[in-house]
C-alpha cells in the first residue's frame, strides 16, 4: 500500500475505533459516522484526507478494516474497536474451528484464563491460521492458539463476522483453547 493510503487507514483506524472525539467525531451505536463530516473534521483537525483519498483507503485496504454504508454515506471500521459499539450484526455459527495469533508471551496467561478482549470490545479470531500467524506477528514471537468454535457455539456463545471477515465473540474460556 502507498506511505499516504497505510498514514490515512492509521489515522482513520484511530478516531474510528478508539478516539473519535479526538476531532469531535461521534461515533452512533453501530459505529458508523457520516463520510462528510469525516472529512470535515479530519480537515479541520489538519489532517486532510479528501473524498476521493477515503475512497482508495477504503477499496485498497489490505484487511478491509473500512466498511462504507450501502448509499456510501456512512462509514465505520469494520472490527477492531475500542469504544463500545454494537455492530448489530445477526450472530451465525462459527466453522468447527477458528483461530487466534498472538505472541508467545501471553500463551500461559491465556491457557490459564482464556481470551479476553483486553482494550477491545471483543476477541478477535480468524478464519485460518496464516492469518492468526500474522495477527501474532504483531506483538512479538507468534503463536497461534486453536479455538474449538462449534463446541463453543452449542455451549451457547455467541459469534459474529465483521464486514471484512473477522470473527469476534466476548470471551473464550481456557476449555475451548488448543494449542494447534
Ligand atoms: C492477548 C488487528 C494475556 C491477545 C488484527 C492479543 C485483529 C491475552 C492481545 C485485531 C489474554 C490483545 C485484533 C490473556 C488475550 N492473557 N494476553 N488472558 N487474552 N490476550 O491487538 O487479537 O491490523 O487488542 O492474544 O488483525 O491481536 O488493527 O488484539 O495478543 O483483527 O486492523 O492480548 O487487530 O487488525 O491485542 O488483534 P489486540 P488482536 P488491525
Amino acid at each position: 500500500m502507498r506511505n499516504d493510503l497505510i498514514s490515512g487507514s492509521k489515522f482513520l483506524s484511530l478516531v474510528l475505533r478508539h478516539d473519535p472525539g479526538k476531532i469531535g467525531l461521534v461515533l452512533d451505536d453501530q459505529g458508523w459516522v457520516s463520510v462528510a463530516e469525516l472529512l470535515a473534521k479530519c480537515e479541520q483537525a489538519g489532517k486532510p484526507i479528501g473524498r476521493e483519498r477515503l475512497l482508495e483507503i477504503v477499496s485498497t485496504n489490505d484487511k478491509s478494516r473500512f466498511t462504507l454504508s450501502p448509499d456510501g454515506l456512512r462509514i465505520r471500521a469494520a472490527q477492531g474497536h475500542s469504544v463500545p459499539v454494537e455492530l448489530g450484526l445477526q450472530p451465525v455459527a462459527p466453522p468447527a474451528f477458528l483461530f487466534h495469533g498472538t505472541a508467545t508471551r501471553f500463551l500461559d496467561s491465556i491457557l490459564r484464563e482464556g481470551l479476553k478482549p483486553q482494550s477491545r470490545q471483543q476477541v478477535h479470531l480468524s478464519a485460518d491460521s496464516e492469518t492468526a500467524t500474522k495477527v501474532g506477528q504483531r506483538h512479538g514471537k507468534p503463536v497461534v492458539i486453536r479455538v474449538d468454535a462449534g463446541r463453543m457455539f452449542e455451549a451457547g456463545h455467541a459469534f459474529i463476522q465483521a464486514d471484512n471477515g473477522v470473527w469476534l465473540t466476548d470471551r473464550v474460556p481456557p476449555e475451548f483453547l488448543l494449542r494447534s
